[in-house]
């Protein structure tokens, strides 16, 4: 049983003992039911104290089991607080640590709370695309009232314990010791007569309910159009204000069964698992000792190198920064302090921080400053002759068990492992631009990488705060090989009758940050130029438009040029369609004999998401990737896929890939249809009724 019982002088003691967050999984509700009557049968207890063994008085629902003949098999969760709140004895719950979701509804319906300065309380269901669905909305507005209840369900955000004191929902907050404090409160109640109190008894007192309410519905109307929760967090609160606590109940319940199905839910709940299980690398064991980081080293002062070490004196982690010129090096921390100096402007950062932020860079011209760097991340012109010149030169000077990490989107790392004497200890460190801002980081995996050094970078990633995802040795790792497709598919519509403000607002509807070409015109067409150069020599084979070679051929380079696949005003970054822009792709369908054609907005979506899903099957078949869900999380926090579709795998789950294989051979068959080579794992889940991320 995930539960523990004892007794301690007339008090039971119920103990949630559910490793890792005491999640309320069908065996630790068993475990509290039979807890409180057990304690209603001993005449010697005269109260109970309910607490959390571990890390968390407990993190809510067990979300593993959504979806499960567990999750809705007796007890409910809803059923054990009715039990707890039934209980003839008083129930003292004594929180510490995480107090989340189902952990805080349990505590909602004991009589007495007494906690621990420091924990999280919080309901998070919104997070996931559901809402407290165990009477949260209806108690904690009558423990806490009505508005900080409704920006705490609405929100999801956690608020520390000592916030709440003085609320009804803490009876007291113990500094000492948590346990013996919940013991002397519950002799203390236990000697009382009853009834206890009850939560779910309390009024909502508001001045204006309804004015708030309607208040809260306009803030989030905005921010959550692609998402349902959060409306129903609002109606579900409601309902409890107008028709009482049992009425608020029952629609609470609806509100949560009706969500809990839906795909936003399906798509939140699979990232906040695939964040969680990136960091897991299958055949590097969980207790794989990683090595010390005490001094990280970047190369290069340029945007990228800049970047990368803010993320790592933003966690404290001194940063010694190299470059070959003073004026580089010069600029590179100017542009530094001038970052911060905006976050300061922000007012989310405090002037003595940035000054011990700078403080923690120490420039430098020499390679021999770099001897006692534990880990040293290379950011330096993407060109395998000068990453050369760098690891030969690290090789001699890194001390013995330093981390070299190359910073490269497009070299094979193995090549550059190749030029030192120390491949193990090579690794690649892909950051995305601004390197300080976006939450992706591909760890690249060479043949020799050791396995340790994978573990370093793992848990130095999430010290960074950075969404880690392991990826092998190919060309564009991930995500810019999937990219790749993805832009060949928009090139080849372009060609066969559709225009980029066309294809973006398809794209962007479908819930993308930014449609090709307007990201193809911000990042500088010149870019995928050149790759597209190198691939024509590499890979002849591989059928291209050559449209956007024709525009980059009149110098168009995107907004640093003043135009691109649109037009720009200056100093305006609004991307405007360009009539000669679309004349020079009508003139290029006519030179290459491609009939135009009217394409849906649908066509466009599929062509463009399912190249994503096809190439990530063929990514997880090669082993690039270890599980699809390390794709998705690539493509949600590097690429603006929209989380509530939950990244390319799982949408095209959710479309289903019977349905996807039928689309893609429907565009085999059409004009530049060779681009379409089926995945055959993709075709072999179809056959099974599968999908990628069962
Ligand atoms: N269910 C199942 N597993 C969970 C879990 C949960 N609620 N919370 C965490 N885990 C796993 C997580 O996957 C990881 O597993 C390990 O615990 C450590 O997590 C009816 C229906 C509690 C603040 O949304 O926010 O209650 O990777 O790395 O950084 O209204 O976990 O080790 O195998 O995050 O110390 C509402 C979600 C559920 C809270 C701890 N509750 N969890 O953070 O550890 S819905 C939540 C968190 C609900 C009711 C509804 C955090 C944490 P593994 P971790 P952490």
């Amino acid at each position: 049983m995930a539960v523990d019982y004892t007794t301690r002088d007339g008090v039971a003691v119920i103990t949630l003992n559910n490793p890792p967050v005491n999640g309320l999984g069908l065996s630790t509700r068993a475990g509290i039911v039979e807890g409180i009557e057990r304690a209603q049968n001993d005449a010697s207890v005269t109260a109970i104290v309910l607490t959390g063994a571990g890390k968390a008085f407990s993190g809510g629902a067990d979300i593993t089991e959504f979806n499960t003949p567990k999750a809705t098999q007796e007890p409910t969760l809803a059923t054990a607080i009715q039990v707890v709140e039934g209980s003839t004895k008083p129930v003292v719950a004594a929180i510490h640590s995480v107090a989340m979701g189902g952990g805080l509804e349990l505590a909602l319906g004991t009589h007495y709370r007494v906690a621990a300065p420091g924990a999280q309380i919080a309901l998070p269901e919104v997070k996931l695309g559901i809402l407290p669905g165990a009477g949260g909305t209806q108690r904690l507005p009558r423990a806490i009232g009505l508005e900080a209840a409704l920006n705490m369900i609405v929100s999801g955000a956690p608020v520390m314990s000592e916030k709440l004191a003085g609320t009804g929902l803490f009876d007291e907050i113990v500094e000492g010791d948590l346990l013996e404090a919940a013991l002397a409160f519950a002799r203390k109640v236990g000697a009382q007569a009853g009834p206890h109190p009850r939560v779910r008894d309390r009024k909502i007192e508001h001045p204006n309910a309804e004015g708030f309410i309607q208040f809260v519905r306009n803030g989030v109307a905005g921010v959550a159009k692609n998402f349902p929760a959060p409306h129903k967090c609002i109606d579900a609160v409601e309902a409890g204000v107008k028709n009482g606590f049992d009425k608020g109940l029952a629609f609470e319940r609806e509100c949560f069964m009706s969500l809990v199905q839906t795909p936003e839910s399906r798509a939140l709940r699979h990232a906040f698992f695939g964040e969680r299980a990136a960091s897991k690398i299958p055949d590097v064991p969980s207790d794989t000792p990683a090595r010390e980081i005490r001094q990280v080293a970047v190369i290069g002062a340029g945007t990228m190198g800049g970047g990368i070490a803010m993320n790592f004196v933003n966690a404290g982690v001194p940063v010694t920064l190299l470059e070959t010129k003073q004026e580089a090096l010069d600029r590179g921390v100017a542009t530094i302090r001038k970052n911060y100096e905006g976050t300061v402007k922000k007012g989310k950062l405090t002037p003595e921080a940035l000054e011990q932020r700078i403080a923690l860079i120490t420039p430098t011209l020499s390679y021999e400053d770099l001897g006692n760097a534990d880990l040293i991340i290379e950011a330096v012109f993407e060109e395998l002759g000068v990453k050369e010149q760098v690891f030969k030169r690290l090789d001699e000077v890194a001390k013995k068990g330093a981390i070299l990490a190359s910073n490269t989107s497009t070299l094979d790392l193995d090549r550059i492992a190749a030029f030192t004497k120390r491949p193990q200890d090579v690794v690649g460190m892909h950051f995305f631009s601004p390197a300080n801002v976006m939450k992706l980081l591909e760890v690249v995996r060479g043949k020799e990488t050791s396995k340790d050094v994978l573990a370093t970078v793992m848990k130095i990633a999430k010290k960074i705060k950075k969404t880690a995802v392991v990826s092998g040795v190919c060309d564009g790792f991930i995500g810019n090989r999937m990219i790749e497709q993805y832009i060949r598919q928009a090139l080849f519509m372009l060609e066969e009758g559709a225009l980029p403000a066309q294809v973006d607002r398809a794209i962007e509807k479908f819930g993308f940050a930014m449609g090709p070409f307007r990201m193809s015109d911000l990042a500088g067409n010149d870019i995928g130029w050149a790759i597209r150069k190198r691939r024509y020599q590499e890979h002849p084979e591989m059928h291209y438009s050559k449209i956007a070679d024709r525009l980059c051929e009149t110098g168009r380079f995107g907004q640093k040029t003043g135009g691109g696949w649109y037009d720009y005003k200056a100093g305006d970054r609004t991307a405007h369609p360009s009539k000669l822009v679309e004349e020079m792709i009508v003139a290029f369908s006519k030179d290459v004999g491609a009939e135009r054609r009217k394409i849906s907005d649908e066509e466009i979506v599929e062509r463009l998401v399912f190249a994503l899903a096809n190439e990530g099957a063929k990514i997880l078949e090669e082993g690039i990737a270890s599980k699809a869900s390390d794709i998705d999380m690539v493509y949600l926090t590097g690429y603006g896929f929209p989380l509530w579709r939950g990244g390319p795998m799982l949408y095209a789950d959710t479309v289903g890939l019977y349905n996807v294989e039928r689309a893609i051979r429907r565009y085999a068959s059409r004009p530049n249809g060779d681009a379409w080579q089926i995945a055959p794992n993709l075709v072999e889940l179809a056959a099974k009724g599968r999908g990628f991320n069962d």
